[in-house]
C-alpha cells in the first residue's frame, strides 16, 4: 500500500465508488462464484481526471518503491492505457503483449523493442488470484524478458500476491480491498454490516492461480450469504446510487412500512379520501392519473399535502414506453405535467436505454431533477405476459450500468433473479392475502411470499385493500405482514 498522499488516495477510493468502478452486489466472477463485490475499472477511461489520477500515483508509488526496469508492460487489456501513461511520463518504452498471437506477420506475442535479458515492470488494474498477471509474465519469459515486480491498483486480498509470488513477481498495490472498505465505511457511505460481509467473504474465499478455492467447496456457502435479500433498508441506502432511492429506503426503515397502495379509483375524492385513512401505514402511494375522471390541479396540491402529512411518496405508474422525445413530453406536458409531482414513475424498458435518457431530458435544468427517479419494469404480474429472460438480463443492465443509473430508484418484478444490486429496490404488485387471480389475467401471491421467496422489498396492494370493508384495517394488515416479513428474510 502507498504510504503517502493520504488525502488524495481516500479522495480517490470516493471517486471510484462514485464512477461504479465497484460496487456491491452479488456478482458472477469468473473464477464460477459469486462476489459481493466487483470491481470494474475499464469505466476510468470514460473520467481524464480519474485516469490522470491513477496514473499519477501508481507513478509515485514506483518511485517511492525505487522500482526500476527497461520496460513497462500492461496486463490486456485493461491496464494497457494506465501502462501507456505511466511509460510516457517515466519515458520509460513500453511492450504490449497480444493475448491472441497474430495469424499472419511476425506471429509475434509481445509487441515493441526488446532484448533477451531485458527487465519489465507489469501494470495491472485489479488482481483477484493473479492468474492474469501470470499469463503476461509466461509470455515476456518466453522472450527472455525479466520480471520481478508488478504495480497494481487494486488488490482483492484473494490470494494474488502468495500465488505470483511463487513465480517470483512481487506485487505492489495502491488500494488493498480492506482499505477501500474502511475508507467507504468512515466516510459513511456504507454500513458496518457491508464491511464486515465483505470482509467474512474475502477471508473465506482464497483463491490459486489455477482458478481452484482455498478450502476446496466451502468458498460457495460464503459467496451465498451476501446478496440483496440478506441486508437491511438502512444499509441498502448507503449503496444506492439513485438519491430516490436513499430517501425511499431511508422512508421505509423509520416508517418501518414496505407497503405501496396503488390507488386505482377513479375520482379524485376517493383517492384523497383513501390516502389521508392509508397514509400512515404506507411509504408510497402509486396512481394512474389517467384513470382519473375528475382530474383538476387542486388534486394534485391535496395528493402532495397528504404525502408530507404522511411521510409517504407518490409514484406514477404511467410505464412510459416510447421514444426518448415522446416519452420527455408526455413526462414533463399535457393536462397532467407527471414531473412536476410525481417523485417517482414507472417505465418499460423496451425502447432500450433511451426510455431512461428521455425521462432525465424532461427534467433538464429543473430545480426537481436530484428529487425524481424512475422504476424500470423487468418483469409483468399479467400471465401470458412476454417477457422473457433476455429481455430481463437487458432490463438489468439498464438499471445498472451506465451514466444515468442515478435517475433509476428501483425494478418492478416479480423474482429475486431481476438483478442483484443491493442499491436498487424491488417492487413487486400481484400481492393479495387470499392467492388467486382476476378475470383479466392478474395473479396474486401473498405478502410473505413476494418478500421471502420472490425478493421483493415493497409489496403493490390495489383491491386487497380498496375492496375491503375496512380499508384502514386492511392497510395495516398488510403493511404488518409485509414488514414482519422483512423482518424474517434479514434475520440472521
Ligand atoms: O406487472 C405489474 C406491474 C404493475 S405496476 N402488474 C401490476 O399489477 N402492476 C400494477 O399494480 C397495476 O397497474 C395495478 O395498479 C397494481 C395492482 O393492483 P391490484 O388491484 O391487482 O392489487
Amino acid at each position: 500500500m502507498v504510504t503517502k498522499n493520504a488525502d488524495q488516495m481516500k479522495a480517490l477510493a470516493l471517486k471510484l465508488f462514485e464512477i461504479n468502478a465497484f460496487k456491491f452486489g452479488d456478482f458472477k466472477m469468473k473464477v464460477g462464484i459469486n462476489s459481493p463485490v466487483y470491481f470494474d475499472l475499464r469505466v476510468i477511461v470514460s473520467y481524464p481526471d480519474v485516469m490522470k489520477t491513477v496514473s499519477e500515483l501508481l507513478v509515485a508509488h514506483i518511485k517511492e518503491l525505487q522500482l526500476s526496469s527497461k520496460h513497462v508492460c500492461g496486463v490486456p487489456y485493461t491496464a494497457l492505457p494506465l501502462a501507456t501513461i505511466v511509460s510516457v511520463q517515466q519515458h520509460t518504452p513500453m511492450l504490449v503483449r497480444r493475448k491472441e498471437a497474430k495469424d499472419y506477420g511476425t506471429k509475434k506475442l509481445i509487441e515493441g523493442i526488446y532484448h533477451a535479458g531485458d527487465t519489465c515492470l507489469i501494470v495491472e488494474d485489479v488482481v483477484t488470484s493473479g492468474s492474469s498477471i501470470l499469463d503476461t509474465v509466461r509470455d515476456l519469459k518466453s522472450e527472455g524478458i525479466v520480471c520481478t515486480d508488478a504495480v497494481v491498483v487494486v488488490d482483492r486480498e484473494q490470494g494474488g500476491v502468495a500465488n505470483i509470488a511463487k513465480h517470483g513477481v512481487r506485487m505492489h498495490s495502491l488500494f488493498t480491498l480492506s482499505f477501500l472498505l474502511n475508507t467507504l465505511h468512515e466516510e459513511g457511505r456504507i454500513e458496518r454490516e457491508t464491511v464486515d460481509a465483505v470482509a467474512k467473504y474475502i477471508a473465506a474465499v482464497q483463491i490459486n492461480s489455477d482458478g481452484s478455492f482455498v478450502g476446496g467447496d466451502k468458498p460457495h456457502e460464503a459467496a451465498n450469504e451476501f446478496s440483496r435479500t440478506k441486508l437491511t433498508y438502512e444499509s441498502r441506502a448507503n449503496l444506492a446510487k439513485s438519491p430516490l432511492a436513499k430517501r425511499l429506503f431511508n422512508l421505509m426503515a423509520t416508517k418501518k412500512t414496505n407497503l405501496c397502495l396503488a390507488a386505482d379509483l377513479t375520482k379524485a375524492d376517493a383517492i384523497l379520501d383513501m390516502a389521508d385513512k392509508c397514509g400512515p401505514y404506507i411509504c408510497l402511494l402509486k396512481t394512474h392519473v389517467d384513470i382519473v375522471e375528475d382530474f383538476t390541479e387542486s388534486f394534485i396540491v391535496n395528493l402532495k399535502a397528504l404525502s408530507a402529512r404522511h411521510n409517504f411518496l407518490l409514484l406514477e405508474d404511467r410505464k412510459f414506453a416510447d421514444i426518448g422525445n415522446t416519452v420527455a413530453l408526455q413526462y414533463g406536458k399535457g393536462i397532467y405535467k407527471i414531473s412536476d409531482w410525481a417523485d417517482l414513475v414507472t417505465a418499460h424498458t423496451l425502447p432500450g436505454r433511451s426510455i431512461v435518457q428521455g425521462l432525465k431530458a424532461a427534467l433538464d435544468g429543473n430545480d426537481v431533477a436530484k428529487e425524481r427517479g424512475v422504476f424500470l419494469l423487468a418483469e409483468m404480474s399479467a400471465n401470458g405476459n412476454l417477457i422473457d429472460e433476455k429481455y430481463k438480463e437487458n432490463s438489468n443492465k439498464i438499471a445498472t450500468e451506465g451514466g444515468d443509473v442515478d435517475f433509476v430508484t428501483g425494478v418492478v418484478c416479480q423474482s429475486t433473479g431481476c438483478f442483484a444490486f443491493p442499491g436498487l429496490i424491488q417492487l413487486t404488485p400481484g400481492v393479495k392475502i387470499d392467492e388467486s387471480v382476476d378475470k383479466l389475467g392478474q395473479q396474486y401471491n401473498t405478502p410473505e411470499h413476494v418478500i421471502k421467496e420472490r425478493g421483493a422489498d415493497i409489496g403493490v396492494v390495489g383491491r386487497g385493500i380498496l375492496q375491503a370493508a375496512n380499508v384502514e384495517k386492511a392497510a395495516l394488515t398488510y403493511s404488518d405482514r409485509l414488514w414482519a416479513a422483512y423482518e424474517e428474510r434479514v434475520a440472521k
